[in-house]
């Protein structure tokens, strides 16, 4: 039997790391834009997308960053656009979803329970992310909750649902598939969905790929033949978990938003770089990566 095509997501710069980190994290819309369509060009068939401020490459909900670089990212590729709804920690819901309601995009991100969050100190092994346990992660505890309650759940849902735009639905860890769940059994939202199962980010759980056979196990036994999967692993379980999530017919997320490094200790020069790799091993594994048509089949997008 043939294998399902594999979904490459590009997630390009994100809200977690800073341009301090890696002179690769694109942060102008000029160079949001120019890794995006070479992500595309890469294979990416969506392209996962936050903005940024030109200025300091600080967070931006504000829709008119993102009006900096979208039009060029369409007019470039067939890529399908997938506005994030996750903002920074510190943005309402209501700020959050403004840029999702502005574009109406094919597909947006719907965070599906609240939780720590950080990004792995540890985990990245890299010498130029210092951190201070006391300082960093005690004393500023509360500015690392990420806030998704299910009124905040079902307030993006309900002023997202006339424009048709298909979810991401990022679960951290199990419980956040439950959360899904239960929103769907009171009409939150229809089969089939598209679930990101994201590990090793710190307040979620763990990258071991025990963890994403539970994960799927739990989804499989919820949501039946209903949804659609993705694996994102933070930091450097990027490459490893999205292979075997290829190995196992499900897609992968790749992208310097989810992890700065092209292997152990080295940093990745672009986002471009990243999708050529793991389409790379997908395809000699044995797999075809989806092109942007055959993911909108695939995931039901309005297109
Ligand atoms: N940064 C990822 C771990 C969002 O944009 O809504 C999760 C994410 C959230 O992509
Ligand atoms: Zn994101």
């Amino acid at each position: 039997m043939a294998k399902q095509k594999t979904i490459i997501t590009c997630a390009i710069t994100g809200a977690i790391h800073t341009p301090t980190m890696s002179d690769a994290l694109p942060y102008t819309p000029d160079d949001i834009a120019r890794q995006a369509i070479d992500a595309a060009e890469a294979g990416a068939s969506i392209l996962h997308l936050h903005a940024r401020r030109p200025t300091d490459g600080g967070v931006s909900i504000d829709p008119k960053d993102f009006s900096a670089f979208l039009p060029r990212i369409k007019q470039a590729t067939n890529a399908v656009i997938n506005i994030s709804t996750g903002g920074s920690l510190k943005n309402t819901i209501e700020e959050r979803i403004a840029p999702a309601l502005a574009f109406s995009p094919e597909m947006c991100s719907m965070n599906m329970g609240s939780m720590n969050f950080s990004f792995h100190p540890l985990a990245q092994r890299y010498e130029a992310f210092k951190f201070d346990w006391e300082k960093d992660y005690i004393a500023n505890s509360d500015t690392y909750i990420f806030r998704n309650t299910f009124a905040d759940i079902g307030n993006a849902a309900t002023q997202l649902a006339p424009h048709g735009t298909k979810f991401e639905h990022e679960c951290y860890d199990v419980g956040h598939l439950y959360n899904l769940k239960f929103c769907m059994d009171i009409g939150l939202f229809k089969a089939p969905i598209f679930i990101q199962f994201i590990f090793g980010i710190l307040g979620g759980i763990g990258p071991e790929v025990d963890n994403l056979i539970f994960m799927k196990r739990t989804a499989d036994r919820l949501f039946g033949k209903d949804y659609r999967w993705s694996v994102l692993g933070a930091g450097g379980a990027q490459m490893s978990l999205a292979s075997t999530a290829s190995q196992m017919g499900g897609n992968v997320r790749v992208g310097l938003e989810d992890s700065l490094f092209i292997e152990r200790g080295k940093l990745a020069t672009s986002n471009a770089q990243q999708v050529a790799k793991i389409r790379r091993i997908v395809e000699d594994l044995g797999c075809t990566v989806a092109s942007p048509e055959e993911a909108r089949e695939i995931l039901a997008l309005k297109g």
